[in-house]
């Protein structure tokens, strides 16, 4: 039998992704990675998966590649990390930054390396308060990947970004929060019911629209005002023909909750 080294648990309407390699803190293999991309195109393809839940087994969410797998002191001599990163880490960020769902991440322990950056490339990171993060490329002589110098600098503002990817300092939760690295902290217990909640709220959702929402906001950080102007003019009037649309203003006249169908 094949090792799950993701869980995927599905929910009628969303999916609960579970690194699971606890013993490793769910560092990253080529398998975990394959199995990774597989439960995200399955969210991307099914219609009634409406948004995703990322979280990590046991005390850490995650802490980059498994440098075991890649030990530069085998025969064959360091292996190529451009593979790595082409084929393995870039497509697991795009995946999760073009996925037309919202996708949550419940940061249960210590992220770190490319373990902090896959947490940050989400749609809202929920920390649990004894999580950290580090970016821990300095220790062993690489560059922030997983989209962490693209991200980290838009997050925090470039001085930061770069003084904590060049100091390799721990970033504590709260910390976490204050920086707006995380939308919440919550009680090491409380997490994963609450990143349930909001993960199973957000599916309820109208989920055209949060699509949209995310797109838009990832296309601000790169055009001008008025690219971004016409782009909520043209998602606007797509959406504004919508049944969600229809739905929420009904909805609101007649005081009830809407429901949607995520179209
Ligand atoms: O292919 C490429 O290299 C390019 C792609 C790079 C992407 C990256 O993510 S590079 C960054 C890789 N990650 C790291 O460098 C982090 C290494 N880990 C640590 O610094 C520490 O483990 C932590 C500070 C995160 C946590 O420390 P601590 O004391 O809580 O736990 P520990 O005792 O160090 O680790 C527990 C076990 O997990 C241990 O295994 P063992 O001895 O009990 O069998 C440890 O070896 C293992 N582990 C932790 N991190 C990794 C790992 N095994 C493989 N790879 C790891 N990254």
């Amino acid at each position: 039998m094949t090792e799950e080294f993701v869980r995927v648990d599905r929910r009628p309407d969303h999916l609960v992704l579970t690194l699971n390699r606890p013993d490793k803190l769910n560092a990253f293999t080529k398998a975990q990675h394959a199995q990774l991309r597989d439960a995200l195109a399955e969210a991307r393809e099914n219609g009634s998966c409406r948004a995703v839940l990322l979280t990590g087994a046991g005390r850490a969410f995650c802490v980059g590649q498994d440098l075991a797998e890649v030990d530069p002191r085998g025969a064959e001599g360091p292996p190529s990390l451009r593979d790595t990163l082409a084929h393995q880490y870039n497509p697991l960020i795009r995946a999760i930054r073009s996925l037309e769902k919202p996708v949550v991440c419940a940061v249960n322990g210590v992220a770190a390396g490319a373990g902090a950056n896959i947490a940050l490339a989400c749609d809202v990171v929920l920390a649990a308060r004894s999580a950290k993060f580090l970016q821990a490329f300095d220790k062993i002589g690489l560059v922030p990947d997983s989209g962490g110098t693209w991200t980290l600098p838009r997050l925090l503002g470039p001085s930061r970004a770069l003084a904590w990817a060049l100091t390799g300092e721990p970033v504590d939760a709260e910390q976490a929060a204050a920086w707006g690295l995380v939308w919440k902290v919550y009680d090491d217990e409380a997490l994963l019911p609450e990143a349930e909640k909001l993960t199973a709220r957000l599916a309820a959702g109208a989920t055209a629209g949060l699509a949209a929402t995310k797109k838009a906001m990832h296309l601000a950080m790169t055009q001008s005002l008025d690219r971004q102007l016409d782009l909520e003019r043209d998602l606007q009037d797509e959406l504004g023909r919508s049944h969600d649309y229809l739905e929420g203003v009904t909805a609101f006249m007649e005081k009830r909750r809407p429901s949607f169908k995520g179209k």
